[in-house]
């Protein structure tokens, strides 16, 4: 009843703000659509309440999706940053644009959206996370986030402007909104842009803006159901990972369990370095939000799963407060857009390099095929996409790129592997009759950090079948309308005998169509300086 008055009167003010900017022309000659591509850095559905998350309200993606297309089966074909953005990028699966893990370098010579659009008249700018290594190629303009390892910092950021070295004072989401703003001001009027804005948050160590410190320290978050879960229905692959609440949190990083004068007796601690780039009156801030944390802990009364169900409140207090920034961040936009006369003339994308474990099995971090790495999809383009509409349509990060150019009409080149989702954005979310039937997803970082083992894999409308590979051989298969949290892989049970051939038959032929022809390939991981090469002369 509650969210229902909530939604009634959050639908009357949307509606109003709709009916204001409605009169505001694209006066411009060439009428192509300015396209803004929000992406932030592990958010997830359950943490964005237009998508039924319990947890936080966030009023301001809740108005993008009110005001366009919520997409609720998104998924990137390989959960993890780099290979995410690089996929986005090409319209190219891993295996053919090369950035297969966070630690390749991305070819930044081969075609991309971006450069296409900046062919055919496109101005182009990015700001934010790039984590591609290599420098930005396409844009007019760019500030990216640098430092450890190009993830970027919460607090006095690092940023490579334009091929210079520059450090901007304050949170890293504000700094990135503000280089946005900046951005748009100074385009040229006349012509078309396109901005992918990029966010650092919420990523891990979970830094909130100093205006959210605290924010939720007197919440107590809903745990979901398989926060204890015990793997019995899986294989090894989700016995072994290393990304547990339980076991990988650690008490200084994770947890900030250290105060100020115990990092001060040891400066190397990497808390400590991240700490020390806020300015003081936020340290002192920051001591007094996590004191009460410390304490508790310290108490000693915290055991077993007690102890578990506590770091996972922490966790939530962290992440939801960190993400506040990106939902405030987004109503500044849209804001700024309104005020200028651009909103209507400007597709405005929200999306996620991936989504995100919630204490959903236990875990935190991304990587695995399942449900809940899918990533959130709203769009909002009032000239031809219906206000609140949603679909369940089978989407892939890979889409995104061929996406881009139909709305922008520029030719989309043979080799992307997907096509564009206008027709269905523009349908009201209804599928074409030839939809594809099945996602496809292959991830190969490993061995990593968290120990996820390699996996190719499907998701249809309904089942999902996954091979573990390399160090393991295990299959795994979903009934989704049975089993939505997928706790039990039924790939040994006779009666889904008959689902499980139709789904190899369906995962062969996405192999086949994608050219992913060798996907069982082991391959060695080498290093050249940092940067991993994948050996492919020794295989197997
Ligand atoms: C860091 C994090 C990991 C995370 C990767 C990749 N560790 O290495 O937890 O999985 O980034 O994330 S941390 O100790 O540095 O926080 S990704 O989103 O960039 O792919
Ligand atoms: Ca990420």
């Amino acid at each position: 009843m509650e969210k229902l008055i909530y939604n009634a009167l959050f639908l009357s003010v949307a509606g109003m703000s709709l009916a204001g900017c409605a009169s505001k022309k694209n006066t411009r000659e060439d009428k192509r659509p300015n396209i803004i591509f929000i992406m932030t850095d592990d958010h997830t559905t359950q943490a964005i309440s237009c998508y039924g998350g319990n947890l936080v309200q966030t009023p301001n993606l809740d108005r993008l999706a009110h005001e366009g297309i919520r997409m609720d089966r998104c998924y990137a074909t390989n959960a993890l940053s780099g290979p995410s953005r690089a996929c986005i990028l090409t319209g190219k699966m891993s295996h053919i644009n090369g950035f297969t893990d966070n630690a390749s370098r991305f070819n930044s010579d081969q075609p991309t959206f971006i450069s296409l659009l900046h062919k055919a008249g496109y101005q182009t700018g990015i700001v934010g996370k790039w984590h591609l290594i290599s420098e930005p190629k396409g844009f007019d303009y760019w500030s990216i986030l640098t430092g450890q390892e190009e993830q970027g910092d919460y607090y006095d950021p690092d940023f490579n402007e334009n091929g210079k070295h520059i450090v901007e004072k304050g949170y890293v989401t504000d700094i990135i909104t503000d280089k946005a703003i900046k951005y748009i001001d100074g385009v040229d009027k006349n012509k078309p842009f396109c901005l992918m804005f990029h966010h650092k948050a919420p990523h891990r160590n979970w830094m909130p803006a100093p205006r959210h410190l605290g924010l939720f320290n007197n919440t107590v978050f809903p745990e979901p159901a398989t926060l204890f879960d015990d793997y019995k229905g899986r294989g090894r692959a989700s016995k072994e990972q290393d990304m547990s609440i339980e076991h990988t949190f650690t008490d200084d990083w994770d947890l900030k369990l250290l105060t100020r004068d115990e990092m001060l007796r040891d400066t190397t601690n990497r808390l400590y370095k991240v700490y020390k780039r806020m300015p003081e009156e936020v340290q002192d801030k920051w001591d007094e939000v996590y004191a009460p944390r410390i304490k508790e802990y310290r108490s000693g009364k915290l055991t077993g799963s007690n102890l578990v169900s506590w770091k996972y409140q922490q966790y939530m207090r962290d992440y939801l407060a960190t993400a506040m920034s990106v939902d405030e961040s987004v109503g500044r936009l849209m804001k700024h857009l309104e005020s200028i006369g651009e909103l209507d003339n400007t597709i405005i994308v929200y999306t996620s390099d991936q989504g995100f474990f919630l204490g959903e099995h236990g875990w935190f971090d991304k990587r695995f095929m399942y449900e809940e790495t899918r990533m959130p999809l709203l769009i909002r383009y009032p000239r031809s996409i219906t206000a609140g509409s949603e679909s369940k349509a089978l989407c892939m990060n890979i889409d995104f790129a061929p996406t881009f150019l139909d709305y922008a009409g520029v030719k989309i080149p043979e080799d992307m592997q997907e096509r564009s989702l206008r027709s269905i954005l523009d349908n009201g979310g209804k599928l074409p009759d030839d939809w594809r039937e099945c996602t496809y997803y292959h991830y190969y970082e490993y061995p990593a950090e968290h120990s996820v083992k390699r996996q190719y894999g499907i998701r249809t409308d309904r089942y999902k079948l996954i091979h573990f590979y390399n160090d393991i051989d295990e299959w795994e298969l979903y009934d989704l309308a049975e089993d939505p949290e997928e706790m039990n892989n039924v790939y040994d049970d006779a009666s889904y005998a008959e689902v499980r051939k139709m789904m190899h038959g369906l995962l062969e032929k996405a192999q086949k169509e994608y050219a992913d022809t060798d996907p069982d390939e082991k391959v060695n991981v080498l290093f050249k300086g940092d940067r991993r090469v994948m050996d492919r002369t020794n295989k197997k």
